[in-house]
């Protein structure tokens, strides 16, 4: 499978984050890439290409220009303001709250922007996010030009990033501005298969009243698992957009069984619609050897879900979300991107 690289993700380098009341050192790190790059050498999915610039104008169709104006300027206005490190939020707009009116003060922006406090905001978080988004896009020009499956291999993630708002280590929602430039270059209908361990409420929220980019997502339980305000079976979609939403949520600590009982029913739900190019949000933190994250999936299992995603026959993009446990994490991405090129 073609690979792409976002070479400049190393731009984004947080030193720590908060864990359980401790400060850590960051589990989303560049070792991570480099980690699946090491596993893809001297497979033929190797050498990787280099993104080509699109511009900004793909990402300003999902993202608001405020909240990107904000993204570009954050982390020197935390220098500026005496902030040390990388820049976090404290404090956010709730109900009762007004989320209507842009703060002036950078304490006040960091939290109408954002949607957690383990997300660093770091010198580079930007430029890093951006060729994250050129990755991808990149990746679906070659899907475009007839390769049946490319990978973008990037970082920082991107599935929980909103319209307007970072968090859950994302910045920039790199599904969903490939799913609307491909809406754009004419396709009539995306679907995004979200396999990563936590829901991606930022691509649900960007497609909910929408019914040419159905969104399906496995991931653990919001009730006990990241992002807790998202994610419930419930969730259909609204408006227009009514029935074009699948969420199965499992319970923490699911066996591979059980995941691919829920896969099964993701991929005849993608099935149904017929998409012109699915794109995966793959997330790797579904690995039993996975930090922060509960599910028992193993290697093997890693390649049955690039059988099963081949099976489908679609025009298929997918994009590297999550995945925290670096030693192992490259074998399982080359498992999925073996065992669909098979
Ligand atoms: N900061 C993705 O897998 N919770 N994001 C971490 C402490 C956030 C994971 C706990 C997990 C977000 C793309
Ligand atoms: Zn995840």
């Amino acid at each position: 499978m073609r690979v792409v690289l976002n070479d400049r993700h190393v731009q984004h380098h947080p030193a720590v984050e908060s864990f359980r009341g401790r400060t850590v050192p960051a589990f989303e790190t560049p070792a991570r890439v480099a980690g699946v790059l090491a596993a893809l050498e001297g497979t033929r999915h190797a050498p990787a290409l280099a993104p080509d610039d699109h511009g900004l104008a793909p990402i300003e169709a999902v993202h608001r220009a405020p909240y990107l104006r904000f993204l570009r300027s954050a982390h020197e206005e935390w220098r500026a303001a005496g902030g040390e490190g990388d820049a976090f939020p404290a404090v956010w707009p709730v109900r009762s709250l007004r989320s209507d009116v842009e703060p002036r003060s950078l304490a006040g922006r960091l939290g109408l922007y954002s949607m957690d406090a383990g997300t660093p905001l770091t010198a580079g978080s930007f430029t890093a996010a951006y060729w994250g988004a050129q990755a991808t896009l990149t990746a679906l020009d070659r899907v475009r030009s007839g390769e049946p499956a490319a990978y973008a291999l990037t970082r920082p993630p991107g599935h929980h990033a909103g319209a307007d708002f970072f968090g859950g280590y994302c910045f920039l929602n790199n599904a969903a501005i490939t799913a609307a430039a491909a809406l754009s270059a004419g396709a009539a209908r995306v679907a995004i298969l979200d396999v990563d361990y936590h829901h991606g409420n930022g691509t649900q929220a960007i497609f909910y009243d929408r019914r040419d980019v159905l969104y399906v997502s496995v991931h653990g339980d919001p009730s006990t698992e990241y992002p807790f305000f998202l994610g419930h079976a419930d969730e259909r979609g609204e408006g227009a957009g009514l029935g074009f939403n699948l969420n199965l949520p499992l319970p923490a600590g699911a066996s591979a069984a059980r995941w691919f009982e829920a896969l099964g029913e993701a991929l005849g739900r993608v099935r149904a619609h017929a998409p012109q190019l699915l794109v995966v949000s793959l997330g790797v933190d579904t690995s039993a050897d996975d930090p922060i994250c509960t599910f028992q999936l193993q290697r093997d299992d890693f390649a049955r879900l690039g059988s099963e995603l081949a099976a489908g026959g679609w025009p298929t993009l997918v994009v590297q979300e999550g995945g925290y446990a670096t030693e192992v994490m490259g074998a399982n991405v080359v498992a999925v991107l073996d065992a669909f090129s098979r």
